[in-house]
């Protein structure tokens, strides 16, 4: 007899539990959105010296993210054609005004985040191999085209195609995605892009970002039960009394 009250009871506290977690809720959606660019934008030879001004830009348009929405993460994919990779720097802009540099003139410890100085990696970037930006990548974008000799193309004769990012001598925080973390995610994210060192010339092919982005966390009211679910509930309680009924019989 007390084992069944016993499990009568547990029965009862996990049908009301159910029930609170039902008329309850806390939503708390994480959405994931990935967004391109294809516009192409020559970049100035051997014209960066640090300023935003100084550089290549372009736009990607994340304003149909809802404006309440964070950053949770983000990753960069590139399509630049240049050669000689050594000679650029390249920054991403948040929309709450971070500037975020995925990597500063390859293959050069630069004095400052100036334009001074010379030289970086000869090897070449093209369109056709686009390079990721990524927290979790084990590359090394210093170490970019390294490995290359010439005018071969990084990710098509390296195939290293992902990276972290490194600031170089570039201000930070952030040095990285997760420093954007808790950003908003809603607005204009631009991808900037500086060259350093004069005869070799390219562009910004196109890139894109992906965002994972979150809204604020809300508790939801408790609601009224509907009317086809009060049915349920009533055919419920009478289930549950019928097998108490059933069992204190049996004993
Ligand atoms: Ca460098
Ligand atoms: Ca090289
Ligand atoms: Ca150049």
């Amino acid at each position: 007899m007390m084992d069944f009250l016993a499990r009568a009871s547990r029965m009862t506290m996990t049908l009301v539990g159910l029930g609170a977690l039902l008329l309850c809720g806390t939503a708390m959606a994480q959405t994931t959105t990935t967004l391109s660019s294809a516009t192409v934008q020559s970049i100035t030879d051997d014209g960066y010296n640090g300023t935003q001004a100084s550089m290549a830009c372009t736009v990607i348009d994340a304003s149909g993210i809802p404006s309440g929405d964070t950053l949770v993460s983000a990753t960069v994919t590139t399509q630049l054609t240049h050669t000689w990779l050594g000679d650029l720097t390249a920054k991403l802009m948040s929309p709450d005004g971070s500037v975020l540099t995925l990597f500063s003139r390859p293959g050069f410890t630069e004095p400052a985040d100036d334009g001074t100085g010379c030289c970086g990696d000869s090897s070449n970037l093209a369109a056709a191999n686009p390079l990721t930006f990524d927290d979790s990548a084990t590359n090394d974008p210093e170490l970019m085209g390294g490995t290359l000799t010439g005018a071969q193309v990084v990710c098509l004769d390296d195939g290293f195609c992902s990276y972290f990012t490194n600031p170089g001598a570039a201000a930070t925080p952030p040095a990285s995605f997760a420093d954007l973390a808790g950003e908003a995610a809603s607005g204009n994210w631009t991808l900037c892009v500086g060259d350093s060192g004069g005869g070799d010339t390219g562009e910004i092919s196109g890139w894109s970002i992906t965002l994972v982005h979150e809204g604020a966390a809300v508790t939801e009211p408790p609601r009224l039960v509907p009317a086809s679910s009060r049915w349920s509930l009533v055919l419920l309680g009478g289930l549950i009394l019928a097998w108490v009924g059933f069992g204190l019989r049996k004993h």
